[in-house]
């Protein structure tokens, strides 16, 4: 295929209520949608980086920046390029893994609905629906925790995953697990503690949790490995899975026992799809993360966490979730789960109207 232009969509969507982490509150989602205008049709992608290097090094403007400067020129220069070879073509230039995720899933949307196959047929999925956990944010008070997770379980999220940080850990995650003695439930705190803090972490073995996400430094794999010898809950790593060789390395040195997959993160959804069925072959459980996405981008994680290695519910949830109106069709859970798109490419459709009405601005290249 070939690039004839990329249009860059800049628009804002409001989140529902404020979404708190240890690195940052976000009251609304800045999004970047990538509509790839090929030779053989369009795809359509979203970019999941943040307006701020605060969850990874990346940020939005950086990201079509570095599409625009370099990776738009290199693919011009092969030429007729199949979708596998794009992380090939772009290996010379390091790092920005979000950016060339959301190259080469617009891409991939274009090549798939050329050939009317969805992208859970493209990954080999076994799933038709896909269990829904939810983020829950840290709260401004214990009592309206315990107000938000009571929603979400009445909606029937099958999982429950608590942001945690310095100050606010023990005791709110005490104080759900009392409540919900018997829901999967985990916590993330965004790399907020240090090896300092080991023993600190140790107390929560006692809340019975699928897990513990990324607690120290993206850098600091021999912190999270010491941490996992001690620990009885299983340590996951998010940030510092970047790539297949990332992920390989973190488990050969102990460091991680679960994997949360999040295609921005490891540049895309054919580096996930690798580092699950490497998973899946030495009996490492995978599932879903999320970055606040809009419809673009859930279709695409559903898909994937539609795949038999995904083993536990991922932060894939409901479009309602996040935002009043999304930009494609919404995410409707039912009993759960989310339906896995069956239409070609992504398998939704994008609400061009609303999507114009809510721009900010927008960039082209021309190839
Ligand atoms: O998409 O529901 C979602 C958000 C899930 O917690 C979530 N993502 O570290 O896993 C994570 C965070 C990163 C994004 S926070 C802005
Ligand atoms: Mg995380």
């Amino acid at each position: 295929m070939k690039i004839e232009k990329i249009e860059f969509i800049f628009a804002d969507l409001p989140l529902v209520r404020p979404f708190q982490t240890s690195f940052s509150t976000q009251t609304v989602r800045h999004l970047v949608v990538v509509k790839a205008h090929t030779n053989i049709g369009i795809g359509w992608s979203e970019c999941v980086a943040m307006a701020e290097p605060l969850y990874s090094s990346e940020y939005l403007a950086g990201c079509v920046d570095v599409i625009k400067t370099f990776f738009l020129p290199a693919l011009k220069q092969a030429g007729d390029f199949q979708v596998s070879e794009i992380s090939k073509i772009l290996g010379p230039f390091l790092g920005h893994p979000m950016a060339k995720a959301a190259l080469e899933t617009a891409c991939l949307d274009a090549q798939l609905k050329s050939e009317k196959r969805s992208f859970a047929e493209f990954f080999g999925a076994t799933r038709t629906k896909v269990d829904c956990g939810v983020s829950v944010g840290i709260s401004s008070s214990i009592e309206k925790l315990e107000e938000e997770v009571a929603g979400y379980i009445a909606e029937g999220y099958q999982r429950i995953k608590l942001k945690i940080q310095p100050g606010w850990d023990i005791k709110p995650v005490g104080r759900i697990r009392e409540l919900y003695p018997n829901t999967l439930m985990q916590v993330d705190a965004n790399q907020a503690y240090t090896r300092a803090d080991i023993g600190h972490l140790l107390q929560l073995d006692q809340f019975d949790l699928l897990l513990n996400e990324q607690p120290l430094h993206e850098h600091d794999i021999v912190g999270h490995a010491k941490l996992a010898a001690k620990s009885k809950t299983p340590v996951c790593l998010d940030e510092s899975i970047i790539s297949l060789q990332t992920a390989q390395d973190a488990i050969e040195l102990k460091a991680t026992s679960v994997i949360n997959i999040k295609p921005g993160r490891v540049g895309g959804y054919l580096e996930s799809r690798a580092i699950h069925d490497f998973c899946k072959e030495i009996g490492i459980p995978v599932w879903c993360g999320g970055m606040l996405e809009s419809g673009i981008g859930r279709a695409a994680n559903v898909a994937l966490a539609a795949l038999d290695g995904f083993k536990l519910p991922g932060d894939t949830s409901a479009s309602n979730r996040y935002y009043k109106r999304d930009i494609t069709e919404p995410f409707v859970m039912k009993n759960g789960q989310l339906d896995v798109p069956k239409k070609p490419g992504i398998g939704v459709d994008i609400d061009e109207d609303f999507l114009n009405s809510i721009a900010q601005k927008r960039d082209e290249v021309k190839l």
